[in-house]
């Protein structure tokens, strides 16, 4: 592997950001990012603080699966103070920004897999994992995780259950951490005050989605269904139409393209 050092100081020097990477604590081992920053964010960090992890050894998905982060991948997250009514919208703000960011460093086309993947031709390259602490009518915080496969071989992700790939293996050449890492901080920071100004990032997020128009399985809880994703609503909820006629409004869940 080449050089592709990280640093604080190499993350944060000239970024173009107002709030996201003010501050940030770079680890080269940690458990979880998550896991650090909701204690930084229960210590008062400011907001836009930033902790990367040169590695995770006990990165965390949603519903309590695991995520592999081993050296020469991104993993982050940011800690945000948002107002309610900006929740539903994190997503939408964390996978377009991870979107964003491969795109403009690597080139390659993504697409987003309803409601917080992102994909490069089927295959899973990123994960996001939203962890809230949220009091009755306010939130605490909002830590926003960020898993990106960057220099990773194929043979790596093998144990994993759903189609997975990273940057390195799909342009066929190692992949600049901190070149995605900054545009990462910089979208986030530009979609975040689109919220803040009272704009909406919904209609980019909609039209990147690629589970709309498929035939999806949904697993939410103890059901689970078939059918096709007909829509979403600004609020990020997925309409999926049951084989029997029926709209159904899928809030959470776990959603497998049928195909
Ligand atoms: C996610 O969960 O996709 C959210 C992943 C969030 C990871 C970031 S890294 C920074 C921050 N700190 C953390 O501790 N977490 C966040 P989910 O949709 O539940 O997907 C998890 C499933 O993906 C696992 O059950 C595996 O099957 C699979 N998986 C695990 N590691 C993977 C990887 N590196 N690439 C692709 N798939 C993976």
């Amino acid at each position: 592997m080449t050089e592709d050092l990280l640093s604080a100081e190499l993350i944060s020097e000239g970024l173009e950001t107002l709030l996201t990477g003010k501050k940030v604590l770079y680890y080269p081992e940690v458990g979880s990012t998550n896991e650090t920053a909701r204690q930084e964010a229960g210590r008062g960090a400011p907001e836009g603080t930033v902790v990367i992890a040169g590695k995770q050894t006990q990165g965390r998905g949603r519903l309590k699966r695991s995520w592999m982060t081993p050296e020469g991948n991104i993993a982050l997250s940011v800690i945000l103070y948002p107002q309610m009514a900006f929740m539903p919208s994190l997503i939408m703000v964390a996978s377009l920004a991870a979107a964003r960011a491969i795109e403009s460093a690597t080139g390659m086309e993504t697409q987003i897999k309803w409601p917080n993947d992102v994909l490069i031709n089927g295959r899973k390259v990123c994960g996001i994992l939203i962890e809230t602490d949220i009091r009755p009518e306010r939130v605490n915080y909002a830590v926003i995780g960020i898993g990106i496969n960057v220099n990773m071989k194929i043979e790596e992700l093998a144990g994993v259950r759903t189609p997975a790939t990273s940057l390195s293996h799909e342009t066929g050449g190692e992949v600049s951490r901190l070149k995605i890492l900054r545009a990462l901080l910089e979208n986030m920071d530009a979609l975040y005050h689109i919220l803040l100004s009272g704009g909406s990032v919904f209609a980019e997020w909609r039209d990147r989605l690629v589970t709309l128009g498929q035939e999806v399985r949904v697993t939410a809880g103890d059901t689970a269904f078939e059918g096709i994703a007909e829509s979403v609503n600004s609020d990020g909820s997925l309409i999926v139409r049951r084989q029997d006629g029926r709209l159904e409004r899928v809030v959470a869940g776990d959603v497998t393209l049928r195909r």
